[in-house]
């Protein structure tokens, strides 16, 4: 699961509080590799429901995007288990993950170790909000902190510009981080017009997640799935 590959696949994430079933079922037509779930800030009680309404209409595989600790249900393909190695706050780089050990480990979930790095793109996201760590804004720094992952064991590099981000991530700090390490590279955050995915895809990573774009348009994904 969550594998290099040859030409970028797409990953959509769904934030349970704002679940939309119609995109669902158009994503079982296009081209969708995976399907992540979670949020930073959930509001209700949804995360379980919405992750067992996706399975019975869905047969793309469900993996958790954890936005904390208690985001963890059996009913999912596999977890990503995030460490924001971008970051110098302990709760996030081990902390969080002692709490949800027992409770992972018991559920049996496919789990994916996973080096996940905020970027600075110049505004304050959410996950800079909630885990009050600083971004990183150095290409070369940024691309020392995913190899660093990779020798950590990591299994995958998240580069994240952050939900909602108004710019994606620079072109060449995608490229650079891509020929600097050996496990896969999802790229997400601020993908949110058919230009931006072109221009994300000429990166080539081997993973782009798109969440807000698809709340707010859901048509983009029909526009865009060509181009997978
Ligand atoms: C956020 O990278 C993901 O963690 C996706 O971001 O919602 O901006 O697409 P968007």
């Amino acid at each position: 699961m969550l594998k290099k590959t040859t030409h970028t696949q797409l990953i959509i994430l769904i934030d349970p509080d704002k679940y939309n079933p119609e995109l669902i079922k158009m994503a079982n037509h296009c081209k969708v590799t995976y399907i992540f779930v979670g949020g930073s800030k959930l509001q209700s009680n949804t995360f379980e429901k919405t992750i067992k309404a996706i399975k019975s209409i869905s047969k793309i595989p469900v993996i958790i995007f954890p936005g904390d600790e208690t985001q963890i249900s059996k009913q999912a393909d596999g977890i990503l288990i995030l460490s924001l190695i971008s970051g110098r706050n302990v709760e996030y780089l081990i902390g969080k993950h002692v709490i949800a050990a027992k409770k992972i480990k018991a559920s049996k979930i496919y789990t994916i170790p996973t080096g996940y790095i905020l970027v600075d793109v110049g505004h304050k996201s959410t996950t800079q909000k909630v885990t009050k760590t600083k971004p990183l804004s150095s290409q070369q720094e940024i691309i020392n902190t995913a190899i660093a992952g990779e020798l950590m064991g990591k299994q995958l590099i998240y580069l994240e510009a952050g939900s909602g981000a108004k710019k994606t991530l620079q072109q060449s700090i995608i490229k650079n981080v891509k020929k600097s390490i050996n496990i896969p590279l999802i790229v997400g955050g601020g993908i949110d017009s058919i230009a931006k995915v072109k221009l994300m895809l000429r990166c080539k990573p081997d993973y782009m997640v798109i969440g807000n774009a698809f709340e707010k348009k859901p048509d983009l994904l029909t526009e865009i799935t060509h181009l997978f």
